[in-house]
């Protein structure tokens, strides 16, 4: 089940000017910044708010290590702005899975490693109205409340 926008991907042609930008406009600060060289990423995680499945939203501020990557060839042809966005679940190969079966193209066979060592998963945006479209499993999983003790 599909809990929260984990976050929006932003792509950018020089990252350190964008996250200045979002620190000196709304006040917001980097919380984590990694490169992925499978995605071919400089990113930084901006997180927003927790929510109430124990999880967060964020912006990532995508850079492209290279021309060839999904966010470079993207940067070329439209120049910056949001690039996809991400609903976080505690189970992306089962909804991934479920997705696929109502004919929505899963880009990749089995999810990939994603920003803070998440689990990742892409839907194709010609079956998704023009929305590049991403699943997060995080890491961390979200607390369970229900075994809380009071
Ligand atoms: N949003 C909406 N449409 C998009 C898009 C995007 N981000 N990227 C491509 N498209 C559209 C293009 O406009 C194009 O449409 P037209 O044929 O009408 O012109 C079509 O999809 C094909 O685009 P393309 O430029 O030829 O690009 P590719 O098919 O090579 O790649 C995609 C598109 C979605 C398969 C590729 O971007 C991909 O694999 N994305 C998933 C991985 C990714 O985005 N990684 C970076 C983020 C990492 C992270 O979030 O952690
Ligand atoms: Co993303």
């Amino acid at each position: 089940m599909l809990t929260r926008i984990d976050h929006i991907g932003i792509a950018c042609s020089n990252l350190d000017a964008t996250v200045e930008f979002y620190r000196a406009t709304y006040g917001f600060e980097v919380f984590h910044t990694e490169v992925n060289e499978e995605q071919g990423v400089r990113e930084a995680m901006l997180k927003i708010n927790g929510t109430s499945d124990g999880g967060a939203s964020y912006l990532q501020l995508l850079e492209p290590t290279r021309e060839d990557s999904a966010v470079g060839k993207w940067l070329a042809k439209n120049g910056e702005g949001v690039h996809h966005i991400a609903f976080g679940t505690a189970d992306v190969d089962g909804d991934a899975e479920a997705i696929r079966g109502k004919g929505v193209r899963v880009l990749y066979d089995e999810p990939r490693i994603g920003s803070m060592g998440s689990r990742i998963t892409f839907l194709h945006p010609k079956d998704c109205h023009g929305v590049l479209t991403e699943l997060v499993t995080s890491a961390e999983p979200p607390a369970d409340h229900s075994s809380a003790e009071h």
